[in-house]
């Protein structure tokens, strides 16, 4: 079988760019320790409301602008569904799920996961400026998922 020269070079340069995103995958993923996002936490789905601190979830105050939030998203709520903050928190979210994958996506913020069953997210965000910021579930759960949100108040 004749291949073109041209045609040659062609499947040789596609060749080595495979080769050369693979081992840019592999020296990050070993090298750097890249981990997909999330998962490092695991968690049993079938006893979410019996494991602490899913057991009592809400906000938990750290320190002087500090806190922990842990939620559980469920068909179709957040619990808990609404939180107050003062004006300059620095909040980490705990989310997980006790039944199907749910997003969890502040409005106006770059907190962005998903609550996957079995496992705990987390992210952390400041929060600079007053208002209401809408916690929604952005990622499709079933026949009430539109209704599926929270309010978190920053004052
Ligand atoms: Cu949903």
């Amino acid at each position: 079988m004749h291949i073109h020269r041209y045609e040659r070079w062609w499947m040789m340069f596609g060749i080595a760019m495979l080769i050369v995103f693979l081992a840019i995958i592999g020296v990050e993923a070993i090298v750097d320790n890249m981990n997909p996002p999330s998962g490092l936490r695991a968690i049993d789905p079938t006893r979410v409301a019996q494991t602490p601190p899913f057991d009592h979830p809400g906000l938990r105050n750290l320190s002087p602008g500090r806190y922990e939030a842990y939620y559980i998203a469920q068909v179709f709520s957040f619990n808990p569904s609404s939180i107050t903050l003062p004006v300059g928190s620095t909040v980490t979210f705990y989310v997980t799920s006790p039944d199907v994958v749910h997003g969890f996506y502040i409005a106006r913020t770059d907190v962005n996961m998903m609550a996957v069953p079995g496992w705990v997210n987390s992210d952390t965000h400041t929060f600079t400026r007053g208002g209401t910021y809408l916690l929604i579930c952005h990622e499709y759960c079933g026949a009430g998922h539109q209704n599926m949100f929270a309010k978190i108040e920053v004052r």
